[in-house]
Order: structure tokens, then C-alpha cells, then sequence
């Protein structure tokens, strides 16, 4: 029962309060419920260690966990306020870059949810992501202060300090709690450090700023600018203030609970989330030898305690760092990181499975590997690929700790708070049971043969178009025609994600209308993405995308029929609002480059379906669902690897044979295009396309269009495609975080429930 009333935390009548008050009282009565349920406990934690926890809005997704947002909703429109004014109101934390600190916001709502006894540690950085905006049809990005009007309020400040020694700098920290609500149970907590010391003032109205002033930007920014030394020594600084904190707090928490340190594997699970954490282990190491354990001993306790996930193959993305920087920043660390590397010499001699390199280079995965006892891949697909390929050499030394697992999401966010609509219509047909064991879904599956029910879902789909098109006409003043096909790909620029191999397409489709072809409906491509400052080509693709949109859209011959719409500041609250009205989720990544994907996930839940290659979560995703209900297309992940393998891929000659491909290449650097655009820009995309094109867009060009036309003729017959959502959603419970995190717990934390 609630008896908790917003009226009891503002003081006086809510008709009379402004949003700001109303926000405030709704939070703190947030934290009082969260407070009053009290937070899972027990002898055994798992600590997820993580650089970035992309949590995204916290007040209904808190009042839903808490099962007090329909409460909260009539009391305010009790006194004529409507609810989604506050959830607009709010300011979303943007404390990730994409898809890895989405997973970190997903795993500790289902830790919660299950009563697994757990924190989430990372840094509790002033501003999140950039904010994109376009200028010239350029992406611009301005320093993100997420810590404004009630927002800061979600971190409580602690009086919990450490110390954390770096060269001859040495800082205190203070830990911040935000409280994580589980779906009927108890809470869980994320813990970040920050120092007092950092100011805002330093930024002025760039990104700029002086990056070697360490105390006063260390946790300023996530993700500083690392395309040069200053930034990413700062990387390495914020990596060990991170750990060392959470070393610290792990040692202090598991003696409070009992532990003899010689024992703290029953006390404590550590998940190394990537490689950001790994200093982790070293510090582990130097503090309970200081403690009076013995080196080799700490070597096998920090081994029964730590737990590694890989996110990715990209080699770029592989943190290595040179010996200079670890002498500078954390020179007492090296000794220890030198002798564990001497351990693996003593009993490896293979080279490439050595922590420190013949250049003297810092391989963090090697650590992670060699001094933890579980080596988890994404994906069942990108495991494989590890095993077989990037890692095999590990994998000979190790086999028993590796192991698989795939992805989740959390249905609370994608699917209960932002699609209410067919979280009505499942729920009605099911009951409840699903939203707490996802795999009930399945129980739809009889409901993909009943025409009634996939009336309604397609009336449910045609509500969040309406909605999603009147909403971005006022965001951003693009007018989207709600018949038309909404095709989406939301995430991150890459190359290897491949929007470049989309962008082609709408080209070869706009010639062809340009040609006299009249489609039977018209088509919206969706992208949002934002490009790593210094990443020049994914600017340049942004800047591509809006020369092109610029171009169709204002074409009166064209526009009826395509529509090109780059969504500004792509983040988590608008991908809520666009995966609900998604018919087609692209997910085109060059096979073998994406671990999991998890929109996939979330599209594939609410009724989108699959456009995609044999790769990462896609794999699974056809599996279960059949290939009936999913378009796949493109070079196997095998053939991939065996061109990279044989460097005998030649751009130019998939050029020079396909005619089609060949006029939308060419159509980059157009008079139109030039005009629309800025020609050295596009000239650099074009070269690198025909010079390069590293991640092999022309192969799959042919049987991309191909499939995709096959899509939109499926979708002109409204039962089948009806059908195909209907199967998406009924299988989708296999994507659920808690069954991701029962896995976690079941093969690597073995922690005990708390209820
Ligand atoms: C992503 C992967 O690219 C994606 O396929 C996966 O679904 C997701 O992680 C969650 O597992 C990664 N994000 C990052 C970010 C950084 C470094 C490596 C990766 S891998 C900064």
C-alpha cells in the first residue's frame, strides 16, 4: 500500500506549485519509498564496475519499479497537472556513449529486481555526452550539464571519502548514491565518485579546456578528448580514481560484513565491465598485500573475484597503453603490473598472450584475462569469434573461462514505461505474469493466427506513429507523413554499423523516383547518431546524411514518396519515443564487427522487424523467431574473416561491376550534392568509400536493396507483417536482462537472493 502523497512534500496545494516544486516533491517522495522498501542485502555482493551508466530519465521509470506511478499520476491530475509535463521537464543523465552503458543502466534495474545484493560503481561525471546540434548541416556538440534544476538531487552526497594517490597527486574523493528501484522489490544503489575539487567554471563555452589541470576537470567530462596525449593521460587518471575507489570500498564493505580478506571471494564479485576497470586487479593486489597478504596469494584472491566482460573485436577499441603513462599516473602500480607480468612469462612464453608487449605496451585485456576467472562474450556469435579467432590464442591457455553471454534488456524501460499502449494489449490477452518472466511473451504466440488481435496491434503501432510524428515536427520541425514506412536506425556512428550502406540506398531510391518510378507507399529513414569528436569520417557520414536530407526533402517530386530525417541529439529518452513507432529496425553492422547490439532487442519487443546481417544478437533474434519473421541479408561473419584474413578485398572492383551501386556512389560528390554540402567533406567520404571502404559496404549493397524492397512489398500485405510483429514480440522474452543476470549469477556471482 502507498500511503506516501506528493502533497505531503510540497507544502502547500499542488495546483499552486510550479514544475520545479512539483519535480522536487516527486522525487523525494521517490527516495522516502525507495527507503521505506529497503535495499537487497547479504554476505555476498557483486560490485559492477563500469565507466559509464547510461540511465536515462529516473522519475517514472523509479514510480513504475515502485508501483506507485498510477498514483501519482491521479493525484496530480487531481489537481489538474498532467504527468507528462514532468516527465518532459526532466533532464535526461546522459552518463554513456551507447550501447555499453545502456547494458550497465539494464543490469542493475534486474539485480534489483531479483534481489541480488549489488552496487554499480562508476564516476559520477559532470556532464554526460555531448549535445548535438547541426550547423551547416555539421555536427556541433556543446558540454552536456546534465546537474541542473532537481536533477542533481537523484545523487545523495555521502560522507564516505577516500584517498587516492596518483604521482605525486593526491586526491580525496566523496561517494554519491543514486538509489536503483527494482520492480517490486527491494533497491539497489549506484555509487559514484567524484571529487570536490572540479570545476565547471573551466570549460568557458567550448569543449576546450586544460586537460593536464587534473584536479580541478578530472570527472568533468566522460569520454574526454583522447585524440591526444593530455587526453588520454586524463582517461588513465579518471580509470584508476574510478577503481581505486571501488577497491576501496570493497575491501571496507566485505570486513564490515565479516570477511578475513584471505576469504573475500565469498564476500565479493567484481564484473570488470570492458576494459576501463581493469586497474582494478593491480589495486586489489597492492592493497591487500599492504593489508600483510602475501603477493602470490593476492594473485589468486583477485582471481576468484574478478570477472571480465569483452564488448567488441575492434582493435581500436582494445586498450592498450604505453608504460610512460602508468609511470606517470600510477607509478606504484607498475611494479605490481611488472611481476604479474613476469608471473604469465615464468608459465607462457607465446608472445601474444604477454600483459606487457616487446614495446612495453599495457595490454589491459591480457590482465583481465589472466587474473580473473570468467571471460564472458555479448553475443553467443561474438563468444564464438572470440574463442575461434581474436582470443583463440586465451582460449588454448583457458578454456573453462570462457563463457557466453547474451545481451538483455530491461522490459520495464522498453517496453512497460514507453509503450504503454501495447504493454495494455499483451497484458490483456496474458495477464501480468510476463513483466516479471519474460518468456511468458510466448503465450501470444496462438494470438498471431487471430485477426482481431492483430488489428489492434497494428492500431497500437498507427497511434505511436501519430504520436512520434507530431512530436518531432515540434522538436525539430520535420514533417513525417504517419502512413508512411518507418524505417530506423538509432545508434552510435561507425563505419562498421554501416548508416553509410542505408545512406546509399535512400540515394539508389531517389534516382529511381527521380527516373519516373512511383513506389506504392512512401518511406521515412530515421537516423540518429552522434560521431566521436575526432572520428572524421562519422562526421563526415552526419554531414552526407544531411546534405542528402536536405536535397529529398525539399524536392517536390520526390518527397511524397521519401523522406530523409536525422534526429538531433539522438539519446535514451527519444529513443523511447521512436522504437515504439518503428516498423523496420536496420540493423546492417558488416558481420563479425557488432558483439550483440541490444536496440535490436528493444525494437524486435515492440513489434519492429528485423532488417539486418547474420550478426551479433541479430543471429539469435532469427533463430527465435524463424526466417518468416525477420529480413537477413549480406556476407556471412566466416566470409568476412577470411577477407580480412587474405587482405583481397578491393573496393574499386564492386564499383566498377555494379552499375546501381556506382551511380549513388557517384551521386556523393554531385552538383547537387556539392551544392548542398561542403565538397571537401563529401570528397573525403567518397575517396574513402572507393579507396578503402574498410568495412565492405559495396559487397553487401545488392542484396541489401534486394531485401529491403522484399520488406516494404511484405509490408503492403498489413495481416502478414501483423503476424511478423505479433512472433517479434512473443519471442522477444528471451532478451530480458533478468534472464541475462540470472545467468551471471547462476555461472560466475553465485550470490544468494535476498527474498
Ligand atoms: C558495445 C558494443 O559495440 C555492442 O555491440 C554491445 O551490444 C554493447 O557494447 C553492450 O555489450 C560497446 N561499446 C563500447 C564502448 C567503448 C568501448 C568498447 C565498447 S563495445 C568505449
Amino acid at each position: 500500500m502507498n500511503t506516501l502523497k506528493l502533497r505531503d512534500y510540497t507544502g502547500k496545494a499542488l495546483s499552486e506549485c510550479t514544475i520545479l516544486e512539483l519535480y522536487n516533491a516527486a522525487l523525494a517522495l521517490t527516495q522516502d519509498a525507495c527507503r521505506n522498501r529497503g535495499y537487497n542485502s547479504g554476505k555476498k555482493k557483486v560490485y559492477y564496475i563500469s565507466a559509464e551508466f547510461l540511465i536515462g530519465k529516473l522519475l517514472s521509470n523509479n514510480l513504475i519499479n515502485l508501483g506507485i506511478y498510477d498514483d501519482v499520476k491521479a493525484e496530480l491530475a487531481e489537481a489538474g497537472k498532467d504527468i507528462t509535463e514532468l516527465e518532459e521537464f526532466e533532464y535526461e543523465p546522459s552518463l554513456g556513449n551507447g550501447g555499453l552503458g545502456r547494458l550497465a543502466a539494464c543490469f542493475i534495474d534486474s539485480l534489483a529486481t531479483l534481489g541480488l545484493p549489488a552496487d554499480g560503481v562508476g564516476l559520477a561525471y559532470h556532464c554526460g555526452l555531448f549535445k548535438q546540434s547541426f550547423e551547416d548541416r555539421k555536427q556541433h556538440m556543446r558540454p552536456d550539464y546534465w546537474r541542473k534544476w532537481g536533477m542533481a538531487n537523484w545523487m545523495k552526497r555521502t560522507d564516505k571519502h577516500y584517498k587516492v594517490q596518483c604521482g605525486d597527486l593526491e586526491l580525496l574523493s566523496t561517494m554519491y548514491e543514486i538509489d536503483v528501484t527494482g520492480y517490486g522489490s527491494k533497491c539497489g544503489r549506484l555509487r559514484l565518485f567524484d571529487l570536490d575539487t572540479v570545476n565547471e567554471g573551466l570549460i568557458g563555452s567550448g569543449i576546450g579546456f586544460d586537460k593536464k589541470e587534473i584536479e580541478k576537470n578530472l570527472t568533468l567530462f566522460l569520454y574526454p578528448d583522447d585524440s591526444d596525449e593530455d587526453g588520454k593521460l586524463l582517461r588513465v587518471y579518471q580509470e584508476y580514481f574510478m577503481v581505486s575507489n571501488a577497491a576501496q570500498l570493497i575491501l571496507d564493505e566485505c570486513v564490515e560484513r565479516g570477511s578475513n580478506l584471505h576469504d573475500l571471494a565469498d564476500y565479493a564479485a567484481i564484473q570488470i565491465n570492458d576494459t576501463h576497470p581493469s586497474l582494478v586487479i593491480p589495486e586489489l593486489v597492492r592493497l591487500l598485500t599492504e593489508k600483510g597478504i602475501e603477493e602470490k596469494e593476492a594473485y589468486q584472491i583477485v582471481t576468484d573475484v574478478c570477472a571480465y566482460t569483452n564488448h567488441t573485436i575492434l582493435a581500436e577499441a582494445l586498450e592498450t597503453w604505453p608504460k610512460h603513462f602508468f609511470k606517470a599516473v600510477v607509478p606504484h602500480l607498475m611494479p605490481i603490473i611488472k611481476r604479474m607480468n613476469d608471473a604469465v612469462k615464468a608459465k607462457y612464453e607465446e608472445p601474444s598472450v604477454q600483459i606487457i608487449d616487446e614495446y612495453g605496451n599495457v595490454h589491459m585485456a591480457h590482465m583481465d584475462i589472466h587474473y580473473s576467472h570468467s571471460v564472458n562474450g555479448v553475443a553467443r556469435l561474438h563468444t564464438d569469434i572470440l574463442k575461434e579467432t581474436e582470443l583463440n590464442n586465451f582460449y588454448k591457455l583457458y578454456p573453462e573461462k570462457f563463457n557466453n553471454k547474451t545481451n538483455g534488456i530491461t522490459f520495464r524501460r522498453w517496453v512497460i514505461e514507453c509503450n504503454p499502449e501495447l504493454t495494455e494489449l499483451i497484458t490483456e490477452k496474458i495477464g501480468e505474469g510476463w513483466k516479471t518472466d519474460a518468456r511468458q511473451l510466448e503465450q501470444l504466440i496462438p494470438y498471431a493466427e487471430d485477426e482481431t488481435f492483430l488489428q489492434c496491434i497494428l492500431n497500437r503501432k498507427n497511434t505511436k506513429k501519430h504520436k512520434f510524428s507530431a512530436w518531432i515536427e515540434q522538436y525539430q520541425g520535420d514533417k513525417v507523413d504517419p502512413e508512411s514506412v518507418y524505417d530506423v536506425q538509432i545508434k552510435r556512428l561507425h563505419e562498421y554499423k554501416r548508416q553509410q550502406l542505408n545512406l546509399l540506398w535512400a540515394i539508389d531510391r531517389y534516382l529511381h523516383i527521380k527516373d519516373g518510378y512511383r513506389p506504392r507507399r512512401p518511406v521515412t529513414v530515421f537516423f540518429g547518431a552522434k560521431a566521436a569528436p575526432a572520428y572524421v569520417i562519422a562526421k563526415d557520414i552526419i554531414h552526407a546524411i544531411l546534405a542528402f536530407s536536405s536535397i529529398v526533402n525539399n524536392d517536390p517530386e520526390v518527397s511524397p514518396y521519401l523522406k530523409v530525417v536525422m534526429l538531433r541529439n539522438y539519446n535514451v529518452s527519444m529513443a523511447e519515443k521512436l522504437i515504439p513507432a518503428s516498423d523496420i529496425s536496420e540493423q546492417i553492422s558488416l558481420a563479425s564487427k557488432e558483439a550483440s547490439g541490444t536496440g535490436n532487442m528493444k525494437f524486435m519487443l515492440n513489434g519492429a522487424v528485423t532488417l539486418g546481417t547474420m550478426d551479433g544478437a541479430n543471429v539469435e533474434i532469427a533463430e527465435l523467431v524463424g526466417e518468416d519473421n525477420i529480413f537477413t541479408f549480406g556476407q556471412s561473419s566466416e566470409e568476412v574473416i577470411e577477407h580480412y584474413k587474405n587482405a583481397d578485398y578491393v573496393a574499386k572492383n564492386w564499383y566498377k561491376k555494379d552499375k546501381r551501386l556506382a551511380a549513388a556512389v557517384d551521386f556523393l560528390v554531385s552538383e547537387e550534392m556539392l551544392e548542398a554540402g561542403d565538397r571537401k567533406l563529401l570528397k573525403q567520404l567518397y575517396d574513402e568509400l572507393l579507396g578503402k571502404d574498410w568495412f565492405m559496404t559495396f559487397p553487401d549493397f545488392e542484396s541489401y536493396c534486394k531485401t529491403k524492397d522484399k520488406a516494404l512489398a511484405a509490408y503492403e500485405d498489413r495481416m502478414g507483417w501483423a503476424k511478423k510483429m505479433a512472433v517479434n514480440i512473443a519471442k522477444a522474452g528471451y532478451f530480458s536482462s533478468d534472464r541475462t543476470i540470472d545467468q551471471y549469477n547462476n555461472d560466475i556471482w553465485h550470490l544468494e537472493k535476498d527474498c
